[in-house]
């Protein structure tokens, strides 16, 4: 059901050898681009007329009612009421601490640049409803716009046919426990023109954010410039990196936890264990057998994205690991902790047999909404960070300007740009030398 991928010995790039899947963003933009341009021109008439068409929902407002929301909280599930508190309690901890201070340095005697930490004005974050519902997503995105002090937020979500044509009701729970009141039911590529261009019923918004299906990710592309983004999500990755110490039950049950969001994610043993190796192939026909999403999480661990990758030893399982730089690592080895500090490239970091992705995923209070598709390497999660920009305030005095005047005069000159210097010297009622 698994491959095997055999790099002992070997001496070539791991890049090469661990194919990912096929997400082709390229190729979808054709298909967005139309939608996003009726979007913009036609606004809620062009939403409704593309929902009806992809979702088969014939909706008279994208804007959902706020009575709606609350409804939705009223008749929530109070155990599942009880999760998202905590849910929310934990990212709340953890995303505080990412909040930044305004910090001045004082350059010279009178002079002075401030980087202040301004929040973007409005966001909107995008919350997927397509094979899944996520209402944990909200959480994860709708935290770290708030520690950042956001004051506009709206959620867009795909409406469900079968929730009478509205958004999910746990995810309107969840706004609504996070007191979120703006919210359309719009999904896909469409959404995101939504908040980008704004129509009659959404202001357009400055960033958007959240995971998405392939168009969502071809529409961030599209329109990235008039809206900043977070990331292009592809599909979800798991790697395990473990040695014969850790319980093949256990690994088997991480892989197919995040095999089970997509038949394309990527789900990936990296071992020096051979045993190791076989004992979770035998536990993942067991478990698949028994897991409820059997069909997916079986396309998903046979795609060309998932194998059990055989690593001489330890050292050569962490060059793996970091060239694949994967969305989620868990580290299920001896001495975890020690070699977890060796990851330089992962979304997040899962140390020893009792940190699974899955409370990741919902209650760690870390984010999961992580760089994916090898981005790990220069990208990081969403953070409070994400929902913030560091504006550089310059202030100077007559007496700090005169006294790096000639070096602003001089390196102006070598750029061929006297009118820069000349900016300064009129200041100084032309008295600095201009060569
Ligand atoms: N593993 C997903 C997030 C998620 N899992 C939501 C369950 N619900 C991507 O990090
Ligand atoms: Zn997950």
């Amino acid at each position: 059901m698994i491959s095997r991928i055999d790099l002992r010995g070997s001496v070539s790039d791991p890049r090469d050898l661990l194919p990912r899947a096929e997400f082709d963003v390229e190729a979808a933009l054709e298909t967005v681009r139309p939608i996003c341009e009726d979007v913009r021109h036609r606004g809620v008439a062009a939403l409704i007329e593309i929902t009806e068409r992809f979702d088969g929902v014939k909706l008279e407002s994208t804007r959902v009612p706020e009575e709606r929301i609350t409804a939705a909280l009223e008749s929530l599930d109070p155990k599942v009421r009880a999760a998202l508190e905590e849910s929310i309690r934990r990212a709340r901890l953890v995303h505080r601490e990412q909040r930044r201070t305004d910090h001045t340095t004082e350059v010279v005697p009178g002079g002075s640049v401030t980087e202040r930490w301004v929040p973007v004005d409005r966001v909107g974050l995008y919350v997927p409803g397509g094979l899944a519902v996520y209402p944990s997503s909200v959480v994860m995105n709708v935290v770290p716009a708030q520690e950042a002090g956001v004051p506009g937020i709206a959620v867009s979500s795909p409406p469900q046919k079968e929730f009478g044509g509205s958004v999910h009701p746990t995810i309107l729970a969840a706004c609504a426990l996070l007191g979120v009141t703006e919210v359309y039911a719009a999904g896909g590529a469409q959404a995101v023109a939504m908040f980008a261009y704004g129509t009659e019923e959404c202001r357009p918004v400055n960033l958007v954010t959240g995971p998405g299906n392939i168009y969502v990710a071809a529409a961030k592309r599209l329109l990235k410039g008039r809206i900043g983004i977070d990331a292009e999500a592809g599909p979800t990755e798991i790697a395990i990196l473990a040695d014969d110490s850790a319980s093949p039950r256990d690994v088997a049950a991480d892989l197919i936890s995040q095999a089970e969001h997509d038949p394309m994610a990527a789900s990936v043993l990296v071992t020096d264990s051979p045993e190791l190796a076989a004992a979770v192939e035998a536990e993942l026909e067991t478990q698949v057998a028994n897991t409820k999403h059997r069909e997916r999480v079986t396309t998903a661990l046979a795609g060309r994205q998932s194998g059990i990758v055989l690593v001489d030893d330890l050292e050569q399982g962490l060059e793996v690991v970091n060239a694949y730089a994967a969305e989620h690592l868990e580290i299920q080895t001896r001495d975890a902790r020690a070699v977890a500090g060796r990851i330089r490239n992962a979304g997040a970091v899962f140390i020893g047999p009792y940190a699974p992705v899955s409370l990741g995923d919902y209650a760690a209070g870390s984010n999961h909404v992580l760089p994916t598709g090898g981005c790990a390497c220069h990208s990081s999660g969403l953070s409070v960070q994400s929902f913030l920009r560091g504006i550089h305030v310059v202030d100077y005095s007559r007496e700090a300007l005169a006294d790096v005047a000639a070096h602003v005069v001089n390196l102006a000159e070598a750029e061929d740009l006297p009118g820069h210097g000349d900016a300064i010297r009129a200041r100084f009622d032309w008295t600095v030398p201009n060569s």
